[in-house]
């Protein structure tokens, strides 16, 4: 065993502090974009001495947080961070420094910063000035940043698919007819989806015959209203529409048309931002949209969209991650299918769903699984 590794052994009170650590970067989701969401703990034994989490409007990363409520106290103290703490400049210093002037002998992270501008560097500046460093590697805290990861790695967006289904795999009974297919228990799951994301996405024919509001109801605070998306090549979004009316510089509609249009400027007019994209085969390009949105800081994206749209953007290999909200029921015949997308091209490249999780929202139950690994080859993420 080198001297690193025995100077990293887990002790017993890591795993309840670094639990406690997870919840409270739990709570920073909504408050911390587009920084990563972070909770820290400082604790000598058992004992807590100062703990918070990062919210952006407040500056202070989560280390510092924890570091101010702790004071003199922290001398000699372990510090539980769930993100291993930055040795960077930006808004504020490097939290490396901080910790080591503190006098914090032991860090404790639960995953490395995907920044490509840390990645290892903060535990390495750690190591260096003598304090003990012990990562965990929990997936908890890789998920609840995997926006971040791809967006930070790759300047695109972290896309979710979701949608309800039935057991064979149907969204609607007849296109255009919006039909309930799961019941209003998967709700609470649902907004908690949307809360996490920083826009939601879906296409011109869910607007139509759907007339959605898309809004985050999960009445948990977020510093920017959930970005609401309509991809609409021909610009046939109605000015009465739901998502119109209610828009407050927080729909955004994806056109080839020109700003110039009558139709345009209708919608301008009611708060509705118009972004004219290159046409492909007829439609806005997708990876034109993705850029656009990451450039304008949206780290992770929730699809809630069609058959059409669905199988555009797995066809172009847009979706990391899949939510599907299953209804224990069969629908025949005839119906909508999740992804419009021909099986002989998708199917014998589509990969299987890694990480797969199914928990129930009795009676339905939800399945999740990912496409890309957004922690995993760089290479891999870039798009463009
Ligand atoms: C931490 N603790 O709580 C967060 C970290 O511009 P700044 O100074 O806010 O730095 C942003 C970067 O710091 C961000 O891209 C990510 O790499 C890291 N976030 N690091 O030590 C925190 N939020
Ligand atoms: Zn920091």
């Amino acid at each position: 065993m080198s001297a690193d590794e025995k100077a990293s052994r887990p002790l017993p009170a890591d795993a309840a502090l670094m639990q406690r650590a997870l919840s409270l970067a739990y709570d920073s989701i909504g408050l911390a974009h587009p920084n990563p969401h972070v909770g820290a703990v400082v604790a000598k034994g058992h004992q807590k001495l100062g703990e918070g989490f990062h919210e952006y409007d407040r500056l202070d990363h989560a280390e510092i947080v924890a570091l101010k409520q702790a004071g003199e106290k922290a001398r000699g103290a372990t510090l539980y961070a769930t993100l291993e703490p930055c040795c960077t400049t930006g808004r504020t210093g490097p939290c490396t420094k901080a910790i080591i002037a503190a006098g914090i002998t032991r860090v404790v992270v639960a995953t490395k910063d995907p920044n490509p501008a840390v990645a290892g560097q903060g535990l390495d500046e750690l190591k260096s000035a003598g304090i003990e460093v012990h990562l965990r590697d929990e997936e908890g805290a890789r998920r609840m940043n995997e926006g971040f990861a791809k967006w930070i790695r790759s300047g695109v967006p972290f896309v979710t698919l979701k949608t309800a289904l039935t057991l064979d795999g149907q969204i609607a009974m007849r296109p255009g007819q919006p039909t309930k297919i799961t019941s209003d228990t998967s709700q609470p799951a649902v907004h908690r989806l949307r809360h996490s994301a920083d826009a939601i996405l879906t296409g011109i024919g869910t607007a139509l015959a759907d007339d959605p509001l898309l809004t985050d109801r999960s009445g948990l605070p977020r510093r920017r209203p959930l970005l609401r998306v309509v991809l609409d090549s021909r610009l046939r979004l109605q000015a009465n529409s739901k998502l119109v009316k209610s828009a407050k510089r927080d729909v955004l509609v994806f056109t080839t048309q020109s700003p110039d249009s009558p139709n345009a400027k209708a919608l301008a007019k009611k708060g509705v931002e118009i972004v004219r994209t290159r046409n492909r085969r007829g439609h806005v390009c997708l990876d034109a949209v993705m850029t656009e949105l990451g450039r304008r800081e949206i780290l992770s994206v929730l699809l809630e969209a069609g058959a059409e749209l669905n199988g555009a953007a797995l066809a172009a290999d847009l979706v990391d991650k899949v939510a599907l909200f299953y209804a224990p029921r069969i629908m025949g015949t005839g119906g909508v299918p999740m992804a419009r997308i021909p099986a002989p091209q998708w199917f014998p490249k589509s990969p299987a769903l890694a990480k797969l999780s199914v928990s129930p929202c009795w009676p339905d139950f939800a399945v999740e699984g990912y496409l890309h690994d957004v922690y995993g080859n760089r290479r891999s993420l870039r798009k463009n």
